[in-house]
């Protein structure tokens, strides 16, 4: 890891900052104060030097670039006087802040970015004729992670899909892979978009719940459109709420055609696999953390690239040959409501993806890139799925709303790599200075320029994009429906179900509960329920129990799945463990030769040791804490170590005396917020330590022999802790 910036690790004090003082004289040229004072929220550097700032010298100008005297009193008649109408700085400063915000996305509004580099195993060149795949390259990207429905000011941790979206900046232009977390979609046709949108968003009249899909409009939708059901359990299993956008895989959903450089087609289906798996939060820590922090997943993204700890993933396909019926065992591959298990087909890996640098202007750069399914290089194609058909659509239309006209390519987050050399002239928003006369083909001016390929390439397979496949159209008629093959609405359903592990199911039984107890419509209760047992009975029988309600007879009975995809679970595996935060809790008699010995062996595991103290009072050693017992909660930690020796911190004694979290009932001698900390930690199955005959123990009700609890001397169960944390959660103290 980088040995700069470990998020909340002590940084060096900045400067102080300079008193304003009255000029006496002529002021002298201030020195540019950026260098030397940390600018990042962890106290990093910014990355990129001064030269590539928009805003650049040290005196204030206008727009225009003339300078200014005073920013701070408007020009008046008289100090006491009304304003006047030519003072410019007044008129253009307010002018540009009325029109600072753009309308957000009308869908995955709230975002968090990363810049980063695609290396390409050279491994696809039988498969497809893009560069970036089929040699061995290097590629830089840029990657947003969203979530649907919820306002750009909501919160990270709500259940729901989450958006993530590549682009690729390659040498033969820019290629968008525009997937989500979960392999399937809600809908089959591009034209029930606004329906499904309007459902699950907030309600009309009083715009609540907020990025949320409980309530009644969501399970109105779903329960009456039942390709939905899908892509619902996936939302209600714990895929909906990740721990980190560092542990999510990353799907394209829909079949593309890859074309190789001999023309030959395959159909294939585009993963994401994190390289530190897929791991999930608790529904009680998704709540609580919209509240602690509702910035956790961005937090994370950003903290873990500045601290050098690099999210990666390795992109790669499942491969199916483009036959005539475009059917695989069975699945419709133009059905983007169904995945293929990887049990029936691999994955098989291209290259690898590591994020590292964030963002220098959110503005700049995540909230004004513009992703297209249909942004697509030589050797990349789409298929007839009628839902990636009318993607194609929505993608450029938004951005002329959102962006402010039809020159969006030329934001420089969004301009490519590769020449540019288009015939698309003026518009709003226009910063090309296009040389020529001639914006036109065929043109006898600007030396003929610029020719398409087939001008100047003999060979009909000279790398172009957007090359139209020469795939048969069907010798059909004009028809508004779906064919039959979409019309299996549950198999695949009861397949996820069955597929997961008894804790996940639990799991899912719980979140339907809750989502279906959020409705005040029985009748969209009883109809889902009806849903459910389609599904599976014991899914149904669970929740019908939670809600109270009568489970109705199926009217069709479940398919025995032919295939489970244990693959989906997320229990049973060991994984890196690096970038993970371990709370190290410390009171007045902790020694600190013991935090030390913790915090190195956590830190040579390539986690982030957060030590948490009665209050911010450095340690007797001079160690800062970076949290303190009323800053620090559970939901932070992915492990604690609780280090506190003696009977912390006295009811009372803490500085923010009575307003004390915790039970006020619990033993006087621990700190109430500790054992809210302990026991919150214990509930959410996540491995902690603990001194031996810490009180904290008995005060939280966590016991001894509970799995993932150690008990002795915590410098030496560091290794224990690390293995423990290797499976994420203590899975067996949820109910199974
Ligand atoms: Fe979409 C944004 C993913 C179906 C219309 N979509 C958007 C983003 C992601 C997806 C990740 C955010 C991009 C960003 O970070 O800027 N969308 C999907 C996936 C789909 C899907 C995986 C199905 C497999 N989308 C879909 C349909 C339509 C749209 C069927 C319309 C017919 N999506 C949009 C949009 C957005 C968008 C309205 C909003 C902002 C934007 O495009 O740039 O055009």
């Amino acid at each position: 890891m980088n040995d700069i910036h470990i998020p909340g690790a002590p940084q060096a004090e900045p400067p102080a900052a300079e008193q304003p003082v009255k000029p006496r004289g002529p002021l002298p040229p201030k020195q540019d104060q950026r260098a030397a004072a940390p600018v990042s929220p962890t106290g990093a550097e910014v990355p990129g030097s001064d030269a590539g700032r928009a805003q650049q010298g040290e005196y204030l100008t206008t727009a225009q670039g003339a300078r200014v005297r005073d920013t701070d009193h408007s020009l008046k008649a008289g100090s006491r006087g009304p304003v006047l109408l030519q003072d410019h700085h007044l008129r253009e400063k307010i002018m540009h802040f009325d029109h600072e915000r753009i309308p957000e996305r009308v869908v995955h509004a709230r975002g968090a970015a990363a810049h980063g580099i695609f290396e390409s195993y050279g491994t696809a060149g039988h498969l497809t004729q893009a560069k970036f795949l089929a040699e061995k390259t290097t590629t830089k990207v840029f990657t947003r992670f969203s979530t649907v429905l919820g306002s750009r000011g909501s919160a990270d941790t709500v259940r729901d899909t989450r958006g993530f979206s590549t682009k690729f900046y390659t040498e033969e232009g820019n290629y968008d892979l525009v997937g989500n977390n979960i392999p399937v979609f809600f809908i089959q046709d591009a034209i029930k978009f606004p329906d499904i949108i309007h459902a699950g968003k907030p309600h009309p009249d009083r715009e609540i719940p907020q990025a949320q899909s409980a309530h009644d409009t969501f399970w109105d939708f779903v329960s009456l459109h039942t390709e939905a059901q899908h892509h619902t359990i996936w939302n209600m299993s714990d895929r909906g709420i990740p721990r980190s956008l560092r542990m999510m895989e990353g799907f394209g959903v829909h079949t593309f055609r890859l074309v190789n450089a001999e023309g030959g087609s395959s159909l294939v289906k585009f993963h994401w696999k994190p390289k530190l798996g897929v791991h999930s939060i608790t529904w009680e820590e998704a709540l609580m953390t919209n509240g602690v922090d509702p910035d956790f997943h961005r937090r994370d993204l950003a903290d873990a690239i500045e601290a050098g700890a690099f999210p990666e993933w390795e992109l790669g396909v499942q491969v199916f040959p483009d036959s005539e019926d475009q059917m695989f065992h069975g699945i419709d591959l133009l059905d983007p409501t169904k995945f293929v298990p990887e049990e029936l087909a691999e994955v098989q890996m291209l290259g690898k993806m590591t994020l590292n640098a964030n963002p220098q202007n959110y503005f700049a750069e995540t909230e004004q890139v513009a992703f297209h399914p249909g942004h697509l290089v030589p050797g990349i194609e789409v298929t007839n799925d009628p839902l990636l058909q009318g993607r194609l659509f929505s993608y450029l239309d938004t951005q002329i709303t959102r962006l402010g006209g039809p020159n969006f390519a030329q934001i420089p987050i969004n301009r490519p790599h590769a020449p540019v050399n288009d015939m698309l002239r003026d518009g709003y928003h226009q910063t090309a200075d296009h040389a020529g006369v001639a914006p036109y083909h065929p043109n006898s001016f600007d030396g003929g320029n610029p020719y398409p390929v087939k001008d100047i390439e003999e060979s009909a397979s000279a790398p172009s994009a957007l090359i139209d496949f020469p795939e048969p159209v069907s010798e059909s008629v004009k028809i508004r429906e779906s064919p039959q093959s979409f019309d299996d609405h549950y198999t695949q359903v009861t397949m996820f179900y069955r597929s997961l592990t008894r804790t996940e199911q639990l799991h899912v039984i719980q979140a339907y509960t809750f989502e279906l107890g959020k409705c005040y419509e029985p009748v969209i209760k009883e109809r889902q329920l009806q849903q459910l047992t389609h599904i599976d009975a014991d899914l149904a029988a669970g929740v019908a129990e939670g809600l109270g309600l009568p489970v109705p007879e199926p009217l069709q009975a479940p398919v025995e799945p032919e295939v489970l995809s244990p693959v989906l679970s997320q229990l049973g595996q060991t994984w890196p463990i690096e970038g993970r935060l371990v709370g190290v809790v410390v009171d007045e008699s902790t020694d600190v030769a013991a935090v030390q010995k913790v915090r190195k062996a956590i830190d040579g595991q390539d986690m982030v040791p957060l030590v948490v103290a009665p209050t911010g009072a450095p340690l007797s050693d001079g160690t800062p804490p970076q949290r303190t017992y009323l800053t620090a909660r559970s939901i932070e930690f992915d492990a604690i170590v609780f280090l506190t020796a003696s009977a912390a911190g006295a009811a009372g004694d803490s500085p923010d005396g009575d307003h004390k979290l915790g039970d006020p009932t619990g033993d006087p001698q621990v700190d109430p917020r500790l054992t809210l900390m302990a026991a919150e930690a214990y509930r959410h199955g996540k491995a902690v330590v603990f001194t031996d005959g810490s009180p904290l123990l008995s005060a939280s009700g966590v016991s001894t022999s509970a799995p993932g609890v150690l008990v002795g001397t915590p410098e030496k169960l560091t290794d224990e802790l690390f293995t423990l944390m290797g499976a994420h959660r203590a899975w067996e103290r949820f109910a199974a």
